[in-house]
């Protein structure tokens, strides 16, 4: 055997951020090279998103037990792939895509084949002697981060029904500097919260967790935590939103609902709304205004928003190539949320975010709601040159292991590490 040809493929359950069961892969090289593949997972999940396996046993961890994946690790796939060369990524991902034969996974399961697909990444590195991101790629752009301040939707029990505010510290000059703003911003958001209501908790993702009467208290929140860091809102941090409106969307009745506000919207209504905050408030970056199926929707806020604003699809992309070729011909974004788990391999992850950048659209490389102590998606974002990164907040490990392996990698790379900051948006705004 060849020293990087697949020996050896085992997997097992583990627990994400939430406590929830989620797959962890092995992959052990014939030269004795090991990687780890952890799966991630999401809450607003796409419906055309490839398909998590769970077990579906109510006795069972709830129903969220993933040893049926696991099963398909050690007696459907990891059979198959023993003997294949670890550096050949693209045609192992393609032999685990012809097994399962679906065209989401649904057979033996995104989980599965993408533990699978990431441990072989992993090992791949260890066998070259390199770190993750530069076997990856050939990148050295350390990304410009999302940080959310606010967390709503399904990420704290619908308290809120927007999902996500978040910064972006569009006037920092290094990465370090990112850092030391998002900190005082956190912080600053945190002393306001505190005052709002003493009993303040943390989101799914780090967030604060929302008590607001209306959505748009969640501006003021920012924007003043922004000014009390002694920054100023637009210039040193703009606000990015991800307002996850599948989730909101009723698809009988075509119409947005605010539980919070007990308020419905039709298509142009929310639109509206959205605009109207793009405007009022510096809002550089708006990620699923509308819902996955409203086309309609999305063109009209491309028509409003583009040029000033990154339009981002997630749920309408689903990191799936077909699904963002047919968004670049209609001209409904120019911006791609990329998922590893939404569509399950390393390789269409990669490819997913080569369309959107061969477009002149940016990819935004982002983690789930469900996070593991991996940092691989820290790797992905520089090997690619994607230049965006969105995990979550700035608190609990399984997102600050993101953050902190941008500065690894800053220090690994050296002097060929370099930052362009909000310069990452000159290519689709237009007064940056
Ligand atoms: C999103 C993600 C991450 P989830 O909507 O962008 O914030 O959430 O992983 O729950 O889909
Ligand atoms: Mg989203």
């Amino acid at each position: 055997m060849n020293h990087t040809q697949i020996q050896s493929i085992d997997a097992w359950q583990i627990y994400d951020s939430r406590g929830n069961p989620t797959v962890e892969v092995r992959v052990v090289l014939a030269g004795g090279a090991a990687g780890h593949g952890l799966v991630p997972s999401g809450a607003s999940t796409g419906q055309f998103e490839a398909l998590e396996l769970r077990d579906r046993d109510p006795q069972c961890f709830g129903g969220k037990s993933v040893y049926k994946a696991i099963a398909n690790v050690r007696q459907v796939l990891g059979p198959q792939l023993v003997g294949m060369d670890a550096l050949d990524q693209a045609a192992i991902d393609r032999r685990m895509i012809e097994l399962d034969g679906t065209d989401n996974k649904s057979n033996l399961g995104a989980n599965a084949i993408l533990g699978i697909s990431m441990a072989v990444a992993a090992a791949a590195a260890d066998a070259r002697g390199v770190p993750l991101f530069a076997s990856l790629g050939e990148g050295t752009l350390l990304p410009l981060p999302e940080i959310q301040i606010i967390g709503g939707g399904a990420h704290a029990n619908h308290r809120i029904d927007v999902q996500d505010f978040l910064v972006i510290a569009v006037g920092a000059q290094d990465y370090e500097q990112v850092m030391r703003m998002t900190h005082d911003v956190y912080h600053a958001a945190g002393k306001i919260m505190r005052r709002l209501d003493g009993n303040v908790g943390l989101a799914d993702e780090g967030g604060y967790w929302p008590s607001f009467d209306r959505n748009d208290q969640a501006f003021d929140v920012v924007m003043q935590a922004i000014e009390a860091a002694g920054y100023h809102p637009g210039k040193d941090l703009a606000i990015s939103l991800d307002i996850a409106a599948s989730n909101l969307y009723d698809q009988q009745t075509g119409t947005y609902h605010f539980k919070l506000e007990n308020k419905v919207f039709d298509s142009q209504q929310f639109t509206d709304l959205i605009c109207d905050w793009c405007r009022r408030y510096p809002v550089i970056s708006v990620e699923d205004p509308v819902s996955d199926t409203d086309i309609a929707g999305w063109q009209r806020v491309h028509r409003e928003l583009a040029g000033r604003v990154q339009i981002v699809g997630d749920d309408l992309f689903t990191t799936s190539v077909p699904r963002i070729r047919h968004g670049i011909e209609n001209n409904l974004a120019n911006s791609v949320l990329i998922k590893l788990n939404q569509i399950g391999t390393v390789s269409e992850t990669i490819d997913a975010i080569r369309l959107t950048q061969q477009a002149g659209w940016l990819p935004l490389i982002s983690a789930r709601s469900g996070e593991t102590e991996d940092a691989f998606i820290t790797h992905l974002a520089v090997a690619t040159n994607a230049g965006q990164l969105k995990v979550g907040s700035f608190a609990r490990s399984e997102r600050m292991v993101k953050w902190n392996e941008v500065l690894r990698i800053q220090h690994a790379l050296g002097n060929r590490a370099h930052f362009i900051g909000r310069r990452i948006y000159d290519g689709i705004l237009k007064q940056t």
